[in-house]
């Protein structure tokens, strides 16, 4: 992998902040977009512009064909069999909204149970309590040790219970770091025949997904965590499932025929996908996915284990650092979570940002994990495939000043 080069692909990496280059670990949030991302969004923009689906002129012809022509990119990308299983949303948290919405809360009752984790960002969190309450099934959770971050054995056992009719979580935490390998659970949950919906908003941007081989009814992620623009995303649904759902969001495009009292709705996926759609997002999207495949995987994996290493080993010889989850770096994925003792985070995070490091501080839309550990926020930072070793030892320095600038002398 030629960094350098990757680099001059990110214009705002070169941002000048406190003197150098702008450090920026908050990619679990957003990562920044490359050049050849941004000229297919601005080529698009210049000589294609429509609406797709609509009209028989030049540019809502092409407008379709950059539409749908991304979403072939988006099959391959995830190993769906069809681009009738390829929903576009605006992010993950939509996403699930919609299984939320047009699943669950119209094939679940009393009796039944939706199975989440103690560690699950709130838009894969807050959206099964609503529908929980809706339909009066009844929300458990999968608790992690607190050591490890790893799924509780006896609580694993709560899958096999047959009431459990929905089993949700994210492959990868965003505060743990830890990655849940889904296959088997997946398995377990089928056993029975429940659902499970995958949320994979921190997975997808870094190892391939193969939702055939997972076997998952469900997979949401978001393009802006991948290098695409915001407000594009995607849910991966098995087509038998997303036939038997009704649609989330009504109106045009979405449409058979329309009636004044009754409407037939349009075939997959549009049948998900009403309004005009964001097809510059779209265009991002298939432009992101051709990036990071360029870069590589196996690139991007050695990349981020390096930099997790590195961040791990310097913090283990910073005194008063609290990890958050495990500080095996062989159980990390990108990203390391800790506090400082004595010290809230909102300040590390502006002593950090005044010396040009983006981290991110809160609890990261994981309340309830917070809750759970025991801890009201965290630090984070994040990489991706673009952040550089010299950066971590530079975060690593100024970390280390962070308690003798708030009066402690050790
Ligand atoms: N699921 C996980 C595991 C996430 O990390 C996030 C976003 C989402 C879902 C929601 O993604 P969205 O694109 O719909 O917002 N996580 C974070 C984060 O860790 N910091 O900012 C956003």
């Amino acid at each position: 992998m030629n960094l350098e080069a990757i680099r001059n692909d990110f214009p705002i990496l070169k941002t000048q902040c406190a003197g150098r280059d702008i450090v920026y670990f908050d990619n679990a949030a957003t990562t920044q977009k490359p050049l050849p991302v941004l000229e297919a969004v601005f080529d698009y923009s210049t000589h294609r512009n429509g609406n797709p689906h609509r009209g028989a002129h030049p540019f809502a012809i092409a407008a379709s064909e950059a539409y749908d022509g991304s979403k072939e990119t988006v099959r391959r990308f995830l190993h769906a069999k069809s681009t009738r299983e390829i929903i576009y949303t605006r992010n993950t948290t939509e996403s699930l909204n919609l299984v939320a919405r047009s699943w669950a809360e119209t094939h679940l009752g009393p009796g039944d149970k939706i199975l989440i984790t103690i560690a699950e960002h709130h838009s894969d969190l807050v959206t099964w309590q609503r529908a929980a309450r809706k339909t009066g099934a009844v929300l458990d959770y999968i608790y992690v040790d607190r050591e490890t971050g790893r799924f509780l054995p006896e609580d694993l056992a709560k899958i096999d219970d047959p009431a459990v009719k929905l089993l949700a979580f994210a492959e990868v935490s965003n505060v743990l770091g830890v990655r849940f390998d889904p296959k088997p659970l997946i398995a377990r949950a089928h056993a029975h025949g429940a659902v499970v919906v995958l949320d994979g908003a921190q997975s997808a941007p870094h190892r391939p997904v193969d939702v055939q081989d997972l076997d998952c009814d469900f997979f949401a992620f978001s393009g802006h965590k991948m290098c695409a623009l915001g407000g594009i995303g995607v849910l991966y649904g098995k087509e038998a499932l997303l036939e038997d759902m009704e649609p989330f969001l009504l109106g045009g495009d979405m449409i058979d025929t329309v009636g004044e009292q009754e409407t037939s709705f349009a075939e997959l996926p549009a049948k998900f996908e009403a309004g005009t759609q964001y097809v510059e997002g779209a265009v991002s999207l298939e432009a992101a996915i051709r990036y990071v495949e360029a870069v590589g995987w196996d690139a991007i994996r050695s990349q981020e284990e390096k930099l997790v290493r590195r961040t791990l080993e310097g913090l283990r010889q910073i005194p008063h650092i609290r990890l958050i989850g495990p500080s095996d770096p062989a159980e990390k994925e990108g990203l390391v979570a800790f506090n400082v003792d004595d010290v809230h985070p909102h300040d590390v995070a502006q002593i950090l940002s005044a010396e040009g490091i983006c981290i991110r501080t809160g609890h990261h839309c994981a309340e309830p994990l917070h809750r759970y550990l025991g801890v009201g926020a965290s630090c984070r930072a994040s990489f991706y495939f673009y952040n550089t070793e010299e950066e971590v030892d530079y975060f690593l320095e100024k970390l280390k000043g962070v308690r003798p600038m708030m009066g402690y002398d050790d």
